[in-house]
């Protein structure tokens, strides 16, 4: 049965030291930091899997660069300058988010070595790694859709980026159906009207 205080059970030195206990426990909570939330498992592994998918793609466009300057395509390897660095940009924004969620980001090792046979193979492989990319983060936006709106949100950035890259190299593979890819010359004139 419930206590009531009565006037005969009034006892004050007993009600001063339960509020002065309470008290206690709430200055003992003020001081006492919460801890934050991060993000669940699977999604950290995610974003940590398109990390590596993001340095991948840095990688292939450095090396890309590379083989332009080495086999004089000037206009391309400014153009692959670009795209590299714009992907490690990407791959920055990915830490951010995993460190503002209070996740050390796992950073993975990735592929860094690309070879090319032309400037169409490359054109190929690039079309055929942004594709991929475009795959993978849609895919993800299904696996996080209900559980994770934050990160769902986070992560259609990334698919519209990568929208933009297939459209931008479709348009190159749209080009090169209109020229005649075996000839150098029209490969040189490709270069310069694409990429200057
Ligand atoms: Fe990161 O956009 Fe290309 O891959």
């Amino acid at each position: 049965m419930e206590d009531f205080v009565t006037f005969k059970s009034f006892d004050s030195d007993k009600i001063e030291s339960q509020i002065e206990r309470g008290m206690e426990t709430l200055i003992e909570k003020a001081v006492e930091p919460i801890v934050p939330k991060a993000l669940p498992k699977e999604i950290e592994l995610t974003l940590n899997a398109r990390l590596g998918d993001e340095y991948t793609a840095y990688y292939f466009y450095r090396n890309a660069a590379n083989w332009c300057k080495g086999v004089n395509f000037p206009k391309a390897a400014a153009f692959f300058e670009k795209e590299a660095a714009g992907e490690l940009e990407h791959a920055q924004a990915i830490q951010d988010y995993l460190t503002q969620w209070n996740l050390y980001p796992d950073i993975p090792a990735v592929e860094t070595g690309r070879a090319f046979l032309g400037l169409v193979d490359l054109i190929n492989q690039a079309y055929e790694l942004e594709w991929n990319l475009l795959q993978k983060y849609s895919d993800d936006q299904k696996e996080i859709f209900r559980d994770h709106p934050a990160t769902f949100n986070f992560i259609q950035g990334y698919v519209d980026i990568q929208v933009g890259e297939v459209a931008e190299y479709s348009d190159y593979l749209n080009a090169l159906q209109l020229i005649d890819t075996r000839s150098k010359l029209d490969i040189l004139m490709f270069e310069d009207k694409y990429f200057g």
